[in-house]
Formats: structure tokens, sequence, C-alpha cells
């Protein structure tokens, strides 16, 4: 039966689209081809028409500006960053097997990925609006794409501190990886805010507005709050949760996958290292005991700020079951915290604690 025929026109159809590429094929390379990039939507994806897209820059701003995308390719200096987004749900099946977590995705290790995004920064879109108040210390942003909470749709937002919007890292990228920015990853435009949890990075964007206190959107007001663990869906005033901003230092063991049966003797271990943007990875340790002795992994590209570390060392293992573990430390001697238990919330977001990954050697 052709799938039009079970079309039920009375029914609603969640067409959310959330999916990352399978761990063989994650971080393999340093930029991410963009089908193996991951997709983190929380409604469907909007229909756009180019022609009569503007983006709109207002709030406390001396000139409010309407700009369509032809003004914003021509009227500012095109810029490129090479910039990873990480989901702040990356790793959160891990969370989950430790205590559950209701509604929200179990992203495993793959909600990470680095582009080429090409675009303007924001930072030079804000200085041709001039701020206008030395009150201004947040710019809010609103995609295009509507989400449905309590029966009320409104437009998927987020906001990031003035300071951080004015770095020259900060960019409204229209190109990923030499191409127009795909339909999936925010077509036409979106931001890109390297260091930051990948929720700041807004898709599909329309408005950017500059204003006194953070956006008051759902998305930064409940959704991307941290809590300690003794906080949970019973107990919470999301009034006092942190909203997130910079990515905790992470790493994680990609290859061999959890549960792996390999061959005993030399056993390459190979992954991915993070830190917040504002400090490079400097060390990652990496055990093939649960943590007992150490060694040192060595780095498969230069350090960068706004990038991953990809990594990797090798064991001699005989035959029988071990427990491989990483950890990294930044340039500021930021690291992880060892026990998912110290850092479980009932979001699961940010986990950073060892990554552990038992593989059985015959
Ligand atoms: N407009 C809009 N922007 C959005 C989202 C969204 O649902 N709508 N999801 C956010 C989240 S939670 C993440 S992790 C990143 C994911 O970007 P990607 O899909 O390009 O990987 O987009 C962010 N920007
Ligand atoms: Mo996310």
């Amino acid at each position: 039966m052709p799938l039009s025929d079970k079309h039920d026109e009375t029914k609603t159809y969640d067409d959310t689209l959330n999916a990352g590429p399978p761990i063989s094929q994650l971080a393999r390379e340093y930029i991410t081809p963009t089908e193996l990039f991951f997709v983190r939507n929380h409604a469907s994806i909007p229909h756009v028409d180019l022609e009569r897209y503007r983006l709109r820059v207002t709030g406390l701003v001396s000139r409010e500006l309407s700009l369509s995308l032809d003004q914003i390719k021509n009227d500012f200096e095109r810029q490129t960053l090479t910039a990873t987004l990480q989901c702040a749900g990356n790793r959160r099946k891990e969370m989950v097997s430790h205590k559950p977590i209701d509604d929200q995705l179990a992203w495993g290790i793959e909600a990470i990925g680095t582009a080429q995004w090409a675009g303007v920064r924001l930072g030079d879109v804000l200085k041709a609006a001039g701020i206008s108040s030395d009150q201004a210390a947040h710019i809010a942003f609103l995609g295009l794409d509507g989400i449905t909470h309590d029966g009320e749709r409104s437009p998927y937002g987020s906001s990031i501190p003035i300071e951080k919007a004015l770095s020259c890292e900060v960019l409204l990228a229209y190109e990923m990886n030499g191409e127009d920015l795909p339909l999936a990853h925010g077509c036409p435009l979106r931001t890109v805010v390297p260091g930051y949890i990948g929720a700041r990075s807004v898709k599909w964007l329309s408005d950017i507005a500059v204003q006194e206190s953070p956006s008051d959107n759902y998305f930064q007001q409940v959704g991307y709050k941290l809590f300690p663990p003794s906080i949970d869906m019973y107990n919470v005033n999301y009034a006092d949760g942190m909203q997130l901003t910079k990515l905790p230092v992470n790493s994680v063991i990609v290859r061999p996958e959890d549960r792996s049966l390999l061959p005993a003797g030399k056993i390459a271990v190979e992954g991915y290292a993070m830190s917040d943007g504002e400090h490079e990875i400097t060390w990652i340790s990496v055990s093939a005991d649960g943590g007992e002795t150490w060694q040192r992994a060595e780095f498969l590209n230069e350090p960068q700020l706004w990038t991953w570390q990809l990594w990797r060392t090798e064991f001699d293992l005989p035959q029988g079951q071990h427990e491989l573990v990483v950890r990294a430390w930044d340039t500021a001697a930021n690291s992880q915290p060892e026990t998912i238990a110290s850092t479980w919330n009932f979001k699961g977001y940010v986990n950073n604690a060892w990554h552990r990954v038992r593989i059985t050697l015959k």
C-alpha cells in the first residue's frame, strides 16, 4: 500500500527530524561530511520563501534593520570558520542508564559534528544596527520553525550574552562545507556560536533582538537549563535553573565501539575531545584497565579553540574483558568528573563524565 493511502487528515504527524551518523562513520575526518552531520530539530523544518526572506534586527539599536539574503551577502564581509557544534544532549544515553530521564532523546555519542561555515559576523551586523544603550546585555534569536507547548505555538529561540555575540567567532552562516546551508541545518541563515551548546546556534534565523535580559523563549527559560542531580521534574522550579552557555570539557572513545568483540593484541583506540571555545584541549589520557593506569593519546589535528580534538592511541591487550576510559584537560586545567552520578541531571544535559567502553578480546 502506498504511504499516502495511510495518511489520515484527522491526525497530526510528527515529522521532526533528529538523526546522527552511525558510530562507525563518526569522527573519521576532521571536517564532518554534511550528510554525516547530526540534525537536531524541535519541530518540522519550516518552508522559507527565499525571495521574501528578511532578517530583522530590533531592540536596543540605533537603526532597525530588515535585510534580504543578498544584502547580507553583499553588504557585509564574508567570513569562513571551522567550528564544531555539539548538542547539550550528546551522551544522554549513559545518563539514562544511570537513572531514567523522561521525554528526551537518548543520544549516544553522535550528536556532534565539525563543519566549515561561511557567512558574516554577527558583530558586524550589530555594528550596522548600532547598539543604542549601555543596558544592552543579551542578543536574542528567533527561528522560523514553530514549536507547540501546552497548545500554544511559538518560534524556536535562544540568546547569548553580548560579549560572546560581538566576538569574532560568532557567525550568521549561509554556507556549510562549501554549499548553501542545507534545509535541515537552517537554510537560508543560522547562527553559529562556537563553544556553546548547539541549542544557541539558531537555524532558519528570522530575528535578532538586542535586549537587557536573556530571551524569554521556552528554550532559554525552561529548556536547556541545568540543575543539580537532586532536582527532578517533581521538585523543579525552572526559574532557579542555570542557563547553559559554554560546553564543559569532554572526551569520547569512538572506536572500538562499546561491547565490541575483537581479536587480542594491538588495539587502536580513537575518538574526539572538545572544550568551551575559550581553551584548547591540551592533554588526553586513556586507560585500558578501568582507570587504574593511563597513557597519553596523540593528537590527530592541531589544537583549535572552536573545534574538536581528534586523538588516537594504541594498547597491546590479552584475551579477556577490558574497560577503556578516556578523560581530557584543557589549557585552563578544566577536566571531567569521574562518575555519571555526579553529573546526572533530570534533563540529561552536558554529560562529560569519563567515557567508558567495554570490550572483549578473544
Ligand atoms: N530554529 C531552530 N534552531 C535550532 C534548533 C531548532 O529546533 N530550531 N535546534 C537546536 C539544537 S538543540 C541544536 S543541538 C542545533 C543542531 O544543529 P544541527 O541540526 O545543524 O546539527 O540546532 C539548534 N538550533
Ligand atoms: Mo541540542
